[in-house]
């Protein structure tokens, strides 16, 4: 009966075309090649349920718009790690396209998550266009859609790794990663109530667990474990040490997240911050809450966590008088110091210190 339905054609759509670029280097080439092949076999399993046309168009609009248009910087991670475990030694067409498909489903994972994200968030933009709940039509069925994309990393991983020794590896990592940065986001929820503003709630203690939880395991970790798996790694001990570098990676890499939100330029990020009057535990006001003087602490109470530009402005200004730039600036160079310290330490025989310092590199001093 479905041959004779029309198929929806996998045209680059304007999403694809403006992060696809023919002269952009082989490792990125090669990584969105990967996707109109992976986005044309979850349509094609699609209208083989015979589910009706209107869900599928709903489907791949949902997927481009969500998917594609990030920095990718997790996705591109799994190849260019695979690579540097390889020792130089070329990784086959197979290899390449697995770890690259590798790369997709962390980017799928990110879509689910931020499509949820933004909700919880009430967030305006995200990737320089509307966040997908706000497009007309969308609403509420945008958390369906996030459940669909979770969904896809799955049919993914059945698809192409079901015969390979690491199959249930990958997908035990996946539920594990899933589930810490659900953890992450619920401290992050619950620390951050929207009708109690109450800051003693906050701590740099508190902040660093859910930034550890919400963003460095799927982030960090992820990446490089999926590709270590693909690797042959089995030692668990490559897995803790891999790991004590990602999670503080990771965490410096949030608390730039946090610092972006508030003195990063919407245009280059791409999204609207609303940490102040989301009542977030943020790095910035943590360390304001560190250092104010008793007047200071009353304007933050009185003005933090409020949706108003005066309250937020407010807050913004007691966050210069106390040099909150100035401190992330320092923060960010201890970090530089700190983290290179951790990756010289790193010896075992199946890793290679070249897939954390080409992680710092992308991100040191990042302005989105
Ligand atoms: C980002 O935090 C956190 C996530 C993307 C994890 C979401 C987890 C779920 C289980 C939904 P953020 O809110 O600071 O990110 P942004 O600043 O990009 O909105
Ligand atoms: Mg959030
Ligand atoms: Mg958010
Ligand atoms: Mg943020």
């Amino acid at each position: 009966l479905f041959r004779t339905r029309k198929p929806v054609v996998i045209n680059p759509t304007p999403s694809y075309s403006k992060v696809y670029d023919p002269t952009m280097s082989n490792p990125i080439k090669e990584f969105m090649d990967v996707f109109p092949v992976i986005a044309e076999e979850l349509l094609a399993h699609l209208r083989s349920l015979n589910i009706p046309q209107n869900a599928i168009e709903w489907f791949d609009r949902s997927m481009r718009y969500n998917v594609l248009g990030g920095k990718m910087n997790r996705g591109l991670t799994v190849a260019e790690t695979l690579r540097i475990l390889k020792r130089g030694e070329p990784l086959s067409e197979e290899e390449i396209f697995k770890a690259n498909l590798l790369g997709w489903c962390i980017e799928w994972l990110q879509a689910f998550f931020l499509v949820s994200d933004d909700i919880m968030d009430d967030s305006k933009t995200r990737r320089g266009q509307p966040c997908w709940f706000r497009v007309e039509g969308v609403g509420n069925i945008a958390i369906n859609d996030a459940f669909i994309l979770e969904s896809a990393i799955y049919f993914f991983l059945k698809k192409h790794f079901r015969k390979d020794s690491y199959y249930v590896d990958l997908i035990e990592l996946f539920h594990e990663t899933t589930y810490q940065t659900e953890l992450g986001q619920l401290l992050d929820l619950i620390t951050a109530p929207e009708d109690n503003v109450d800051l003693n709630k906050f701590s740099i203690e508190k902040h660093s667990f859910i930034v550890i939880y919400k963003t460095a395991y799927y982030s960090f970790y992820l990446p490089v474990a999926l590709a270590m798996h693909m690797a042959g790694v089995k030692d668990e001990a490559a897995f803790k040490q891999a790991e004590a570098i990602l999670l503080p990676l990771g965490e410096y890499f949030q608390v730039q997240d946090d610092y972006l939100d508030c003195y990063g330029n919407p245009e280059t990020i791409g999204k609207i911050g609303t940490d102040i009057e989301d009542n977030k535990c943020s790095w910035l006001i943590n360390q304001a809450l560190d250092i104010a003087s008793a007047e200071q602490r009353k304007i933050l109470d009185e003005n933090y966590g409020k949706r108003n530009e005066a309250n937020v402005k407010a807050v913004k200004e007691v966050y210069v008088e106390l040099g909150i730039e100035g401190r992330f600036k320092a923060y960010e160079e201890e970090s530089y110091v700190r983290i290179n310290a951790l990756i010289e330490k790193v010896d075992h025989p199946l890793l290679s210190q070249d897939v954390f310092t080409s992680f710092m590199k992308r991100i040191y001093k990042r302005t989105k």
